[in-house]
């Protein structure tokens, strides 16, 4: 009872974490970003990448440091300027590699994309850039990642690509096989996945799934093989379970433990140009084959700023992470073209959330992909959020807000251990009390 006591006060009294701002950057179109952890190896410190797009014109990616760690003094540089409009940069520390995606529909010069791999060495500069796909014309690729799907200890990729033009669009999940020295050589898994989709095992049976959030098919589904590895998958043995098909273009996508029962769910955002965008989690059924996919939607909508041209829609992403003092997640949504960046602090109950603004683009134009991690190893969880339409990016921290909570926690720790001390006193008090009761009689 005393301990129930005790716990309702430290759920009372925590509050919300809200970062703040702590520096920003110029840098033209920025779109997508990425935490790059120990980019510099020798010096064991992170750096966050970034890419940019335009219509028209080059793009670049850059990849930013921090002097001395310190969130004040981000330092930018391109490492790539001829990049056509790349959709992903991600850094994979144990192959000291970066995974490039790019190419988009909008400019018919732009639509056939294709997938490069940068090799970084331990100072964290760019030694080779190689590129690993094989054109298809009109085929772009948002999502490819480096994962050995043959088992031979040499990782290869596994990517998705689309097209997507006035008349049709389709998608294909295809994987690259590392012949080594940069060779791949380019194998069909399936047709389905377009833009997003992730790997993993939903089900804890020790196989890898797909689950794609679909665009252009507007399907959120998952894809199961039951061969021994992927590599030996193709549409003949790939079985589709679909999610949901009612909720419109697909975004983006992640497996977590939101609120921190021990079950995994899935964070989905759809991507809208009509005003109906949101974040959805879903809970995942016993048997994902045959159970029911449990839909909760969060928060407001999102509604694009100059819905009527191609390509606009919002949100973009939403990604969970974990700050000290809350076992359930918090969630970072990047507006995409509705220019805006909204947290979702976890309210205890079934993933119930505030919403709280964190800040706005001018005229409610495009803001990128919002990154987070320890940027600067402090502790403190960081954000990076590009302001495409305003040509800046900002970084952020949970610093300030932290240090708050921290001291309130400590504050809450004694309240516990002193009830915990009452608790204990008052079993020996009822113990020694029956004791001689007990003798007495
Ligand atoms: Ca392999
Ligand atoms: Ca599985
Ligand atoms: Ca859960
Ligand atoms: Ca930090």
């Amino acid at each position: 009872m005393i301990k129930l006591i005790a716990i309702c006060l430290v759920l009372c009294t925590v509050s919300a974490q809200i970062p703040t701002k702590v520096s920003e950057i110029n840098i033209k179109d920025p779109g997508f970003t990425s935490l790059a952890s120990n980019f510099y190896k020798n010096q064991k410190r992170n750096a966050v990448l970034l890419t940019t797009f335009g219509v028209t014109g080059l793009d670049s990616i850059y990849q930013i440091s921090f002097q001395n760690e310190d969130l004040s003094k981000p330092q930018a540089t391109a490492f790539d300027t001829k990049s056509i409009w790349p959709n992903q940069a991600d850094y994979y520390e144990q192959y000291q590699l970066i995974v490039e995606a790019g190419g988009f529909f909008p400019n018919p010069s732009k639509a056939t994309g294709d997938i490069n791999i940068y090799q970084v060495n331990d100072d964290g500069q760019i030694t080779n850039k190689i590129k690993v796909s094989k054109d298809k014309k009109n085929f772009f690729y948002h999502k490819a990642m480096l994962v050995d799907l043959n088992g031979d200890g040499l990782p290869d990729i596994l990517a998705a690509r689309a097209q997507k033009s006035v008349f049709s669009s389709s998608g294909e999940l295809i994987w690259l096989e590392n012949k080594g020295n940069f060779q791949f050589e380019e194998h069909l898994l399936t047709s389905g996945p377009d833009v997003f989709f992730i790997f993993v095992d939903l089900d804890n049976d020790g196989k890898q799934e797909v689950v794609a959030a679909q665009y252009f098919s507007k399907e959120l589904a998952i894809y199961t093989c039951q061969q021994s590895n992927w590599s030996l998958c193709n549409s003949s043995n790939i079985q589709k379970t679909l999610i949901d098909n009612t909720i419109g273009s697909l975004f983006n996508l992640e497996l977590t433990d939101l609120n921190g029962d021990g079950k995994k769910e899935l964070l989905v955002t759809n991507n809208s140009a009509s005003g109906n965008g949101q974040v959805f989690i879903y809970e995942i059924p016993e048997n994902y084959q045959t159970g029911k996919f449990i839909k909760h939607p969060l928060g407001s909508t999102y509604k694009p700023s100059l819905a009527l041209l191609p390509g606009r829609g919002a949100p973009g992403t939403a990604s969970s992470f974990t700050l000290e003092g809350s076992k359930q997640k918090y969630i970072i949504v990047s507006g995409d073209d509705a220019g805006v960046v909204r947290l979702l602090i976890p309210q205890g109950g079934s993933f119930n959330y505030k919403e709280v603004v964190l800040c706005e683009s001018k005229n409610n134009n495009t803001i990128g992909e919002v990154a987070h991690g320890d940027f600067n190893k402090d502790g403190f969880i960081d954000l990076v959020i590009p302001f495409y339409a305003e040509g800046k990016v900002e970084i952020w921290s949970f610093k300030n807000q932290q240090q708050e909570v921290t001291q309130q926690n400590q504050d809450q720790e004694s309240i516990l251990s002193y009830f915990d001390y009452l608790e204990s006193s008052l079993i020996r008090f009822i113990k020694e009390l029956i004791k001689k009761l007990t003798n007495q009689i």
